[in-house]
C-alpha cells in the first residue's frame, strides 16, 4: 500500500480552547470559575466521545411513522441516539436552568452559554428546541402570568430529565417566516370557552417538544400583525398521545440540519391558551426572539470552532511541497486569519451573553440595556454570515479530502447555512437594528462601543472613521425610508464588525 495520510484530529474542546478558557478566566470571578468547571468538563468529554463515535458510523436521521399496522394515525418520531441523550445531559449539565439561575454579578448567561458552547455540535442541533425552550420561558416570565409560569417554568428548566419539557416556536406560516402579518391560523374559542387553533404551521423544529408558543389570529380580529395573539399550547394529552387537533403531516428534507426533526404539521383544534389578551402576539414573543438569537450566535460559533479546530490540526499533519502546511507561509496566514475573525466574532457573541445576563439581573442602566437590544441582532446576523464562510474555507483548507463526507466537513458547513436564516435573515436582523436603534442617531450606541476599545489598538482609528461614515449616512438616509432600508444591511455590517 502506498502513503495513507493521517485524518485531522479532534482536540479536547475545552482543554485546547485559549479563546474559551481566556474570556472565562477574564470575565468570571474565580469562584464563579471553579464551580462552571465540572460541567464544562463534562460536555467536553461528551463532545470528544461524540465525534469518536461518529467517525464510521452510517449518519441516522429521523424518522416519521405516521400509521401503525392497523391503520391508526401515530405520527411517531424515532430520534438519533444523540437526541435520545439530550435531555439528561440538559438537566444534568444546566443547558437551560443555569441561564436563569439567580447571580449577583449577571454571569448566569456567560455560564450557560459557555456549556452550550460546549455541546452544540455534539448535539447534533438538540440545542434548537432547547434555545427555543429557553426563549418560551423567557416570554412567559415577560408575560407575567402566573398560571402558565406555575406550570412551564418548572418544567422548562427542570434540574430532572424526566420532568424536562421542552417548548416549540411556532410562527412561520407559508404566508411569511420574516413577515408573519399574514399568518392565516386562526384561533376561536369554543362554546366552553375554549380557545382552539385552526390551520398549518409551516416549520416546526421543536415538534417533538411537550409545549409550544405559537401565533394565532382569533376569529373576527381582522388583519395584520397587531391582531396576532401569542398562545401556549400542550402537544401530549397525559397519557402521552398527541393532543387531539394536532398532526404531523411532514418532515422536512433539509439541506443540513438533518438531524433534527422539522415538521410540517396540521392544527384543527388544537387546545391553545392565550398568554395575556389575544392581541399584540408579535410584541409578546419578541423576547423569545432575543433569546433564541443569542443562542444561535453561541452555537454559530461552536461551528466554526469545530472546523477551526479541525482545520488547523490537519495542518500540522499533511505536507505540501516539502513542508508541513502549517510551515508554508501563505497557508499559515490563512488560518490565521480566520482564526482572528473567530476570536473576534467569539468576542461579540460572547460579550451579547453577558449583557444578556446583566441586563436580566436588573444590572444593566438603561443605555446598556439600549445597546444590548443593538447588539443582539448584529451578533446574530454576524456570526451566522461568519460560519458559512469559515466552515467553507476550513474544508477547502483539508483539501479534496475536505469534501468527503466521512471527515465532517461537508456537514458542518451545510448545518452552518442555517444560521442566517432561521431566527431573522441578515436582511431581516438588519432592519431589526434600525428598529432598535429607534432613530436617526447613532451617537449614543458609537460612544458606547468607543468606551469598550482603548485607543491604542490597532484598527481603533478605521473603526471610528466606519462608525462616523455610518453616523452621517443615517443621517440624511432616514429622511427617505426606501433609502435607509437599502442600506440597513451594508450600515449592519458596519456596525458589526466595529462591534
Ligand atoms: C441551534 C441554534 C439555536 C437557535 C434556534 C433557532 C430555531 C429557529 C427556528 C425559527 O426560525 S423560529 C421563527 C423565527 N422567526 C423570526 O425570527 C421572525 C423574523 N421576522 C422578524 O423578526 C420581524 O421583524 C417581526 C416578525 C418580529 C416583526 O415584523 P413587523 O411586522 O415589521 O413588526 P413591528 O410592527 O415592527 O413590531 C411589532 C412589535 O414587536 C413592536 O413593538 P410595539 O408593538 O410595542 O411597537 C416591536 O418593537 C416589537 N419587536 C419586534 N422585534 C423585536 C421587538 N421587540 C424586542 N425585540 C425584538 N427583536
Ligand atoms: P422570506 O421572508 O420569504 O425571505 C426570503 C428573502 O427575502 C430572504 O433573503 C430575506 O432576507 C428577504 N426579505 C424578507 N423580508 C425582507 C425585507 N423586508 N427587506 C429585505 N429583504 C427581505 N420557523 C418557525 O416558526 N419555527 C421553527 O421551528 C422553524 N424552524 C426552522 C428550521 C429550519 C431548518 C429552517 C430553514 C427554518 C425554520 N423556520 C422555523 C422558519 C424560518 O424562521 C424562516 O424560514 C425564516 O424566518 C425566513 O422566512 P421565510 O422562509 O418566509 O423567508
Amino acid at each position: 500500500m502506498g502513503f495513507i495520510q493521517q485524518g485531522p484530529q479532534l482536540a479536547h474542546p475545552l482543554h485546547h480552547d485559549r479563546v474559551l478558557r481566556g474570556w472565562l478566566q477574564h470575565n468570571l470571578d474565580a469562584a464563579a470559575h471553579a464551580a462552571l468547571l465540572p460541567d464544562l468538563q463534562a460536555l467536553a468529554d461528551y463532545a470528544l466521545q461524540a465525534y469518536a463515535r461518529r467517525q464510521g458510523t452510517p449518519r441516522r436521521e429521523p424518522q416519521l411513522t405516521q400509521w401503525d399496522a392497523w391503520g391508526r394515525r401515530v405520527d411517531r418520531i424515532a430520534l438519533t441516539p444523540a437526541w435520545e441523550e439530550g435531555a439528561a445531559l440538559t438537566a444534568a449539565h444546566g443547558l437551560l436552568w443555569a441561564g436563569h439561575a439567580a447571580d449577583a454579578r449577571g454571569m448566569q448567561r456567560a455560564a450557560q452559554f459557555a456549556r452550550v458552547y460546549l455541546y452544540h455540535v455534539a448535539s447534533e442541533f438538540y440545542t434548537c428546541p432547547l434555545a427555543m425552550t429557553d426563549g418560551a420561558a423567557t416570554a412567559l416570565k415577560a408575560s407575567g402570568d402566573a398560571t402558565l409560569l406555575q406550570r412551564a417554568l418548572p418544567r422548562f428548566l427542570s434540574r430532572d430529565a424526566a420532568t424536562l419539557w421542552l417548548s416549540g416556536q411556532w410562527m412561520t406560516e407559508t404566508s411569511g417566516g420574516s413577515d408573519v402579518s399574514r399568518s392565516e391560523v386562526e384561533a376561536h374559542q369554543d362554546a366552553s370557552g375554549q380557545w382552539r387553533l385552526h390551520g398549518r404551521k409551516w416549520f416546526t423544529s421543536a415538534i417533538i417538544g411537550e409545549a409550544a408558543l405559537t401565533l394565532a389570529r382569533p376569529s373576527g380580529a381582522g388583519a395584520g400583525n397587531d391582531a396576532l395573539g401569542m398562545f401556549y399550547v400542550e402537544t401530549h394529552a397525559t397519557d402521552g398521545a398527541w393532543q387531539l387537533g394536532l398532526r404531523i403531516q411532514r418532515l422536512k428534507d433539509k439541506l443540513g440540519t438533518r438531524e433534527l426533526p422539522t415538521a410540517e404539521i396540521e392544527l384543527d383544534g388544537l387546545a391553545a391558551t392565550p398568554v395575556g389578551e389575544p392581541r399584540h402576539g408579535v410584541r409578546r414573543i419578541a423576547p423569545m426572539l432575543n433569546i433564541t438569537r443569542t443562542w444561535n450566535a453561541i452555537c454559530a460559533l461552536a461551528s466554526m470552532r469545530r472546523a477551526l479546530a479541525l482545520a488547523l490540526d490537519y495542518a500540522t499533519r499533511r505536507e505540501a511541497f516539502g513542508a508541513l502546511l502549517i510551515d508554508k507561509p501563505l497557508h499559515r496566514d490563512t488560518l490565521a486569519g480566520l482564526n482572528a475573525e473567530f476570536e473576534a466574532a467569539f468576542a461579540l457573541g460572547f460579550g451579547v451573553a453577558r449583557l444578556l445576563g446583566e441586563v436580566e439581573a436588573g444590572l444593566a442602566d438603561a443605555e446598556t440595556q439600549a445597546v444590548w437590544r443593538i447588539l443582539t441582532p448584529l451578533a446574530k446576523l454576524w456570526t451566522g454570515k461568519l460560519a458559512v464562510r469559515i466552515t467553507s474555507e476550513c474544508l477547502e483548507a483539508c483539501g479534496g479530502a475536505g469534501y468527503i463526507e466521512d471527515t465532517g466537513l461537508p456537514q458542518l458547513l451545510r448545518d452552518a447555512q442555517v444560521y442566517p436564516i432561521w431566527e431573522g435573515t441578515t436582511n431581516v436582523l438588519a432592519l431589526d437594528t434600525l428598529r432598535a436603534l429607534g432613530g436617526d442617531d447613532l451617537s449614543p450606541f458609537a460612544t458606547w462601543l468607543q468606551r469598550q476599545w482603548p485607543q491604542e489598538i490597532p484598527g481603533a482609528t478605521t473603526m471610528q472613521a466606519a462608525l462616523a461614515a455610518a453616523a452621517q449616512w443615517l443621517l440624511p438616509a432616514s429622511r427617505e425610508r426606501a433609502l435607509l432600508e437599502a442600506g440597513a444591511r451594508g450600515m449592519a455590517l458596519t456596525l458589526a464588525r466595529c462591534a
